[in-house]
């Protein structure tokens, strides 16, 4: 079924036919419907049916799920450290098929606000050249820089890792598990991760066997963090599996010695697992450095170039 409606349109404008776009295979077009950006109150979008819009975005999702099944990189957690290091993973590497997994609808993680809630970020040199390459603004103070606000590089950062046409990110969906194997030496490696919707994750106390799902990688980042539901997940998991004796746990705060010891530290920490920004704390037992994020940008840069090692052994 199909039919022409004209419709007319107040304050003496043209009147314009606008075909129904009926659910018998017409795909509406824009030269279906003379589409009005008239604030006057004509305001006149394209004619859709609804479930082309459930198409658009099933199609796409559920490809790209079935792609990303194997990708050479999973990232896990979109923080300051994980974005820092895709964007630097991506733009090294186009060839790679980077997939972000991120527990949280809202990437970024601790990033969008500096200390204490309050908005500007501080980013000790020689950080600040991170920044500046990313294109984030920021006044200079000397041994270290300040962004107006945390989520002007946040959401920089985020653009300019989604805009990356080897990278996808999974949002609100948590890697729940690690896929471990063991080879013929009895070398245990990790070998990818396994995911589930973040609100199933939270609920398994609530409905039991609601099974997850798998993504194979020969890397897998882990950049968790040390706080927030899942905070220093793969240090934790790395311990209940026996691939690591115990957790260093975070010590106090010290930013002198916190922010290079996690730059510094950032490393395999197990055959195939590479772990970045304050994950690594509680990883090694490093300070924390506070409100400065320096070191996560680093250390996401850093991770970059140990997950290219690490693919090229
Ligand atoms: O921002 P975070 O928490 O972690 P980093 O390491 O990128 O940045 C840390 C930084 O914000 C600080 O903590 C600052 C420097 N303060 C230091 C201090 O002394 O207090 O991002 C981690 C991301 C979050 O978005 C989580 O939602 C996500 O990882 N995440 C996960 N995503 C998927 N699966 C999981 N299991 C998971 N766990 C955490």
């Amino acid at each position: 079924m199909s039919t022409t409606t004209t419709t007319a349109v107040a304050n003496g404008s043209a009147v314009y036919p606008v075909k129904a776009n009926g659910m018998n295979g017409h795909k509406a077009s824009p030269n279906d419907a003379e589409v009005l950006e008239d604030y006057t109150g004509n305001y006149k979008f394209a004619p859709i049916h609804e479930a082309e819009v459930s198409r658009a975005m099933v199609k796409r999702y559920f490809t790209q799920m079935y792609e990303r099944a194997v990708s050479d990189v999973v990232i896990v957690g979109a923080g300051s450290a994980g974005l820092s290091c895709a964007y630097h993973l991506a733009k090294s590497r186009p060839d790679l098929k980077i997939t972000i997994i991120e527990a949280s609808v809202a990437p970024g993680g601790g990033a969008w606000l500096g200390g204490q809630l309050m908005t500007a970020m501080v980013v000790r040199k020689p950080a600040d050249r991170f920044l500046t390459e990313i294109g984030v603004p920021f006044e200079d103070e000397g041994a270290f820089v300040v962004v107006k606000h945390a989520a002007l590089f946040t959401s920089t950062i985020l653009s300019r890792v989604l805009a990356m046409p080897n990278v996808v990110m999974m949002n609100a969906t948590a890697v729940e598990d690690l896929i471990v194997r063991t080879d013929f030496e009895g070398k245990q490696r990790v070998s990818g991760v396994v995911t589930n919707w973040t609100l199933v994750s939270l609920n398994h106390d609530t409905q039991s066997c609601m099974d997850p799902n798998v993504i194979v990688a020969p890397c897998v980042i882990s950049a968790t963090g040390h706080d927030g539901p899942m905070g220093a997940f793969s240090a934790k998991r790395l311990v209940s599996t026996g691939l690591l004796a115990e957790l260093g746990n975070m010590r106090g705060l010290d930013m002198n010695r916190a922010e290079p010891a996690i730059v510094n530290g950032t490393r395999e920490v197990v055959p195939g697992l590479v772990m970045c920004g304050m994950e690594l704390s509680e990883h090694d037992g490093s300070n924390r450095m506070g409100p400065t994020f320096g070191a996560m940008m680093a250390s996401g840069v850093k991770a970059a170039h140990e997950a290219m090692r690490l693919l090229d052994e």
